[in-house]
């Protein structure tokens, strides 16, 4: 490798947003994949605190405060090393809502009325704010703001990375070449995870929230994990066989097998013949194995918010001059300025 090579790693964005119950489907699709492979990459991982408004009336502000707090302890607890990594909250970053504006006039309104997270989230509400049909314009601000390479995220957000990708190329249409296009980073088994008490839905933080049965949280003491896993929805016949089992019964063996790193077949004679509840058994011990330094790293962390402060306040102040050549670079080709 020639030694410029060696100073441009490819850059990796990811964020989550602050409200529910963090839970081991967001471990599984997002938090270990960059946990991973932090020392390959220049990495930027983001607390996407304004998306948490596109649904105001859920999230109080106080509620937001204290969850941004939590989600970046989450994020360190899991891994993330802020001496490798970036954390830092979006909206300590102006340029992300600025380039939001830039972006929603070159983003075609029908575009966003087809995003399927759009639809399911407008579905049930009285009224629906422009924020949350803007969503996926500024998680394209997030990302082309940091001539980002690789977006690893779980398989519901692959809609959304694929729209920054068209923005990015509409950008270019009007206004010459700007922006970086991004790549998805997903993981082939475990990048959607289903509830465990409805293995027909996503594994969810807000519904984590409203049913304690629906998933296993990363700071889930012992015994919850051993109850939730014990009601998870199986099914009345022996299949466990990731090629014949159910919905439910697959879901725990996809659990196991991503957190355990053991190939199908080795998962499928280790339960030949035991029945669901030796499945269950065995997973018990490995998500409180797999949990157990999580919740202490997390504990510990809260104890000092000033820490975890600086991290944050360390993390905007390193990707801050980066996002404002981008925005700088945009506006310019735009006629601002
Ligand atoms: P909400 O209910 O608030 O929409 P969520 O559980 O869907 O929350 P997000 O904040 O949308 O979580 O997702 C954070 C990250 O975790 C994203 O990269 C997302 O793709 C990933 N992720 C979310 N749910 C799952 C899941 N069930 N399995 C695998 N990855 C997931
Ligand atoms: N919409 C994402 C969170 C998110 C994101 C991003 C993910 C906001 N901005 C940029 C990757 C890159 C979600 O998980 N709900």
């Amino acid at each position: 490798m020639q030694p410029s090579e060696a100073k441009h790693k490819p850059v990796v964005f990811s964020g989550i947003q602050p409200t529910g119950k963090m839970h081991i489907g967001n471990y599984i699709g997002a938090l270990s994949v960059w946990a991973e492979n932090q020392s390959k990459y220049d990495n930027i991982f983001c607390i996407v605190d304004l998306h948490a408004l596109t649904i105001p009336e859920a999230i109080k502000p106080e509620y937001l405060r204290h969850k941004v707090v939590e989600f970046a302890a989450l994020y360190i607890a899991c891994g993330i090393d802020p001496e490798q990594s970036a954390i830092f909250i979006q909206s300590h970053v102006p340029a992300h809502a600025e380039l939001t504006w830039l972006l929603n006039c070159v983003t075609p309104l029908g575009w966003l009325e087809r995003m399927t997270q759009y639809k399911s989230k407008s579905a049930h509400q009285e009224s629906v704010g422009t924020g949350l049909l803007a969503y996926p314009v500024l998680q394209a601000a997030d990302i082309l703001l940091y001539n980002t390479n690789l977006v690893p995220v779980g398989d519901d957000q692959r809609q959304h990375v694929e729209l920054t990708r068209d923005i990015a190329q509409r950008f270019a249409f009007l206004y010459g070449e700007t922006f970086v296009t991004p790549e998805l980073l997903i993981r082939r088994s475990g990048a959607r995870i289903m509830g465990l008490d409805d293995p027909t839905v996503k594994m969810s933080k807000s519904l984590g929230e409203q049913r304690p049965e629906h998933s296993i949280g990363l700071v889930d003491e012992p015994g919850v994990i051993r109850r939730t896993v014990a009601r998870a929805v199986t099914d009345t016949a022996r299949e466990t066989r990731f090629e014949h089992a159910s919905a439910g019964v697959l879901n725990l063996l996809t659990i196991y097998e991503a957190l355990s790193g053991e190939t199908r077949p080795a998962i499928e004679a280790r339960f030949a013949g035991g029945g669901y509840g030796d499945l269950k058994r065995q997973l018990t011990e490995l998500l409180v194995e797999t949990l157990a330094p999580i919740r202490k790293r997390y504990q510990d962390l809260m104890t000092d918010p000033t820490e975890l402060d600086i991290i944050l306040r360390t993390g905007a102040a390193k990707v801050a001059p980066v996002a404002e050549a981008t925005l700088t670079r945009v506006k310019r080709a735009m006629g601002c300025a």
